[in-house]
């Protein structure tokens, strides 16, 4: 053989190397397929709703291209779709400024007021306009971004300019596509939608938590705002969150003549677009379209509020222009609350924490409102009196702010011959001791404090509770459990618990052990405001023990206050005064109060930092409905972070009040005093969270 080709044969060193770069190249050519491929069936299977193949052969592409990364970790992209999942990176929550201001919606809540709207808009812009009809999907706004048709980022809307970065959890949300189908789609595509949890995925996420002894979520929303909130996305993976989008809030040199358009290229992209949206010619179908909404509403598997409206034309949403907060080119007709008749099957009693003893009906459950409802406060005695409910009757349920269920009253005409009226029980349902009623108020009392089986586990649950002492872990099933041995006769006996002790209660671990052992013992340091919620003051909630707390920031402090001296403070009056007064009196309570202070609970607030400084200083404000991007606790908590004084009622002396989603009385109590009102874009901006 000559010696050139000799030299040209491949020594086993180059052999493996090029066997390499094969291998490599053809691992890249088939994980470029599997990522099409998979990307495409998820497509089909959880936007479209209609898969080609089945769930077997979904799953072993996937672990075909995870086994492909593995190997070579080279070839994983951020747009793989194993790579959904991931670690909580530093950004997570960090401050988003958004491209385009993310604008709210004005709301009509009667046909009067969508009426008014329509003819607004037709009197600027003549009557030869369209509407885009939407459901108003109940969840959270989000804006999902894209470059070059990849997803880069998410965010909430926070206060219409600057959101919160939650990129990493809405890669979990399955039917965001992590790469556009498609191509020519602009640089930077920003699309606002909305975040949900549907109906059936709500119902198993809150079985999930009651298994675990975790707290649960009140309505799908919470709970979708509560996952997409979670601080490890691995927790949100775990949640069935969905989205549908509903506009581009900013496209790179990319202009629609109509919103539907914007909407058909979304849906073409592979976005999930609502395929209940329709354009309509005119404002009696507008009508129709509501109407049979509301009608419909639970024919669909997630909750829905109201329908949203919208200009279909582009150039007349920019000749109508917006508000400060939102566009006139659009408006949100909500649904009156939801009403179902149900038979009342029996009214029960239910002793509480404080040992008020509270009537509920018990119903044929019934679904209102997206979720199926078995029983309803009646409140006391005098309430059941006032709607005159008699067991057996067929009565009328809602939801209060779509939120707690409540029974309206009786159909009389369904009423059967013979129904009796219905007596208060003269005993506690628990513990069989006589029930009191103190003059002058409406309640039924059990006077059983420290014997009763239910103010026992009522008030153990209530001071471990989130807004109380918040330790994880110990919920009704533990509580029963530790409860039911003797160990704890007071809260403040979970403190003096041995490990030994816990790891004899059944279905308890090592870990369980240690899980509930760091939970107690980080109670321990919670500032005075948590402690005094926890211990059980009657009329002391968060918002009246941080009045309490920052008065006197020491349980000695507390002690030595007269009626007098707790009701000059503004937000605290006579009654609830006397009632901590009377608390303080007590000689169990004092020793309750010693037996924290032995097993070394902070009741102390004054090494803490005085109250902030910050740009509410000096400002009284109260906080009325639900807001959108914090819950009623961190919304309190930021106000009185920022240096506000946070009450409960709407007085002169009230600041202003920010009003949210569904407001109570306080709202028109401040309309009346002339109280400034606020919406929560101007409050988070009065909190410093904007600029
Ligand atoms: C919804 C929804 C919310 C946004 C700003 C101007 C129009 N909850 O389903 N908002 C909007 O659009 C607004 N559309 C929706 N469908």
């Amino acid at each position: 053989m000559p010696a050139s080709r000799r030299r040209s044969r491949p020594s086993p060193d180059d052999e493996r190397h090029t066997n390499e770069e094969r291998r490599l190249s053809n691992a890249r050519a088939r994980s470029e397929e599997l990522r099409e491929a998979i990307n495409h069936h998820s497509y089909r299977y959880h936007v479209r709703d209609e898969p080609e193949i089945s769930d077997y052969e979904y799953d072993q592409l996937v672990r075909e291209l995870e086994g492909i990364e593995t190997e070579f970790p080279e070839l994983i992209t951020p747009d793989s779709p194993t790579q959904r999942v991931g670690g909580a990176p530093a950004q997570l929550f960090a401050p988003v400024e958004h491209r385009a201001r993310m604008l709210s919606l004005d709301n009509a809540f009667s046909w009067e007021e969508l009426e008014a709207w329509g003819k607004r808009v037709e009197r600027a812009i003549g009557t030869d306009v369209r509407f885009a009809c939407e459901l108003k999907i109940d969840g959270l706004a989000v804006v999902v971004s894209y470059e070059r048709g990849v997803l880069t980022r998410g965010a909430t809307r926070g206060d219409g300019q600057t959101g919160e970065d939650i990129t990493a959890n809405i890669r979990t949300v399955r039917t965001v596509p992590v790469r556009l189908r498609g191509s020519g789609h602009p640089d930077v595509l920003d699309v606002r939608g909305e975040v949900y949890l549907p109906v059936k995925g709500f119902e198993r996420v809150n079985e999930e938590l009651r298994e675990r002894e975790e707290r649960t979520f009140a309505n799908p929303r919470n709970a979708a705002a509560g996952s997409l909130r979670q601080k490890d996305p691995k927790v949100t993976a775990s949640r069935p969150l969905a989205l549908w989008c509903h506009g581009v809030l900013f496209a790179r040199g990319k202009r629609f003549e109509r919103h539907s358009t914007a909407l058909a290229y979304l849906g073409d992209a592979g976005l999930p677009v609502n395929p209940a949206t329709e354009v309509v010619g005119s404002l009696a179908d507008v009508f129709a379209y509501c109407e049979r909404w509301q009608r419909d509403r639970h024919t669909i598997d997630y909750e829905i509020d109201g329908v949203v409206v919208k200009v279909d034309s582009i150039h007349q949403q920019e000749e109508l222009g917006a508000t400060s907060h939102a566009p006139r080119w659009a408006i949100a007709y909500k649904f009156p609350p939801e009403e179902r008749t149900t038979l009342l099957k029996a009214i029960d009693v239910h002793t509480g924490r404080t040992g008020i003893v509270t009537p509920f009906a018990v119903l044929e459950p019934v679904f209102v409102s997206g979720v199926t409802v078995g029983t309803a406060t009646l409140h006391n005695q005098d309430e059941v009196a006032r709607k005159d409910v008699r067991p057996g009757d067929t009565v009328i349920v809602r939801r209060a702010g779509d939120v707690i269920p409540e029974v309206v009253g009786p159909v009389l005409e369904k009423r059967k011959r013979g129904a009796r009226r219905w007596k208060f029980p003269t005993v506690c349902p628990s513990c069989g001791t006589a029930l009191v009623r103190r003059e002058g108020e409406a309640y039924w009392v059990c006077p059983n404090r420290r014997g009763c089986p239910s103010q026992g586990i009522e008030w153990l649950f209530h001071f471990a509770s989130r807004g109380a002492m918040d330790i994880e872990h110990l919920g009704y099933k533990t509580g029963i459990l530790l409860l039911d041995r003797d160990w704890v006769e007071d809260p403040a006996d979970v403190y003096f618990l041995t490990d030994e002790q816990l790891a004899g209660l059944p279905g308890f671990k090592e870990k369980s052990v240690a899980n509930l052992r760091a939970a107690i013992e980080g109670s321990k340091d919670r500032p005075l405001w948590r402690l005094l919620v926890a211990i059980n003051i009657r009329h002391v909630g968060g918002t009246v023990a941080q009045l309490l707390a920052r008065r006197f920031p020491s349980i000695e402090a507390l002690r030595g206050a007269s009626v007098e001296d707790l009701s000059a403070i503004d937000g605290i009056g006579p009654e609830i005064a006397q009632s901590v007064v009377d608390w303080f009196q007590d000689p169990e309570n004092r020793a309750l109060l010693a037996k924290l202070d032995r097993a070394g609970v902070r009741t102390r607030d004054e090494d803490v930092a005085p109250p902030p400084e910050g740009p509410l200083t000096g400002a009284t404000i109260v906080i009325t409905g639900g807001l959108e991007s914090l819950s009623r606790s961190e919304a309190e908590q930021a106000a009185a972070e920022a240096g506000a004084h946070v009450t409960s009622g709407v007085s002169k002396k009230t600041s202003f009040v920010v009003v949210g989603e569904g407001p109570g009385s306080k709202f028109d109590k401040a309309v009346q005093l002339g109280v400034e009102t606020i919406d929560e874009g101007e409050f988070l901006k009065r909190l410093g969270r904007s600029r």
